[in-house]
């Protein structure tokens, strides 16, 4: 199995509760490499942009406010599997479906309010990623 990159985002519903370390130890007990991190404040239009390949779904005007509605931290995890590896740890979409010690399971306050984002395949983690970061800003 290949080392891999995947796009990760602690969400406003995790940064409001001060989440960030408790997720982070989440992913490095699975192994997974913090390799860059930053918070930003992400606009309306900005979610909407990342969040384009959902732009005909019924939910998309909610989740674009939701992700504007105060600061993320947006990262990339480095690892073995990550992006499978990723989803793993994070859990179910909904929090209801999600396995015991998964993020979601313990943090998530609903479907939308799911605490965190990952890239679901190798495009889309290239892509994510180099929405957020710039080459130099990676370092494994
Ligand atoms: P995931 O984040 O697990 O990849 P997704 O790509 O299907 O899930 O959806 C992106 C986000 O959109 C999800 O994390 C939360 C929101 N969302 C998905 N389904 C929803 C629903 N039924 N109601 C409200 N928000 C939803
Ligand atoms: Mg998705």
């Amino acid at each position: 199995m290949a080392t891999e990159r995947t796009l990760s985002i602690i969400k406003p519903d995790a940064t409001n509760r001060n989440l960030t370390g408790k997720i982070n130890a989440k992913f490095e007990d699975a192994g997974l490499r913090i390799i860059a991190q930053k918070r930003i404040h992400l606009t309306p239009a900005q979610a909407g942009q990342f969040y384009e390949v959902h732009k005909e779904r019924p939910f998309y005007s909610e989740l674009c406010e939701f992700m504007a509605s105060a600061p993320v931290v947006v990262q990339v995890l480095e690892g073995e599997n990550a992006i499978a590896k990723n989803r793993e740890v994070m859990g179910a979409t909904n929090p209801a479906n999600a396995d015991e010690g998964t993020i979601r399971k313990e943090f998530a306050l609903s479907v939308g309010e799911n605490s965190v984002h990952g890239s679901d395949a190798p495009e889309t983690a290239a892509q994510e990623i180099a929405f957020f970061f710039s080459g130099l800003e990676l370092v494994g």
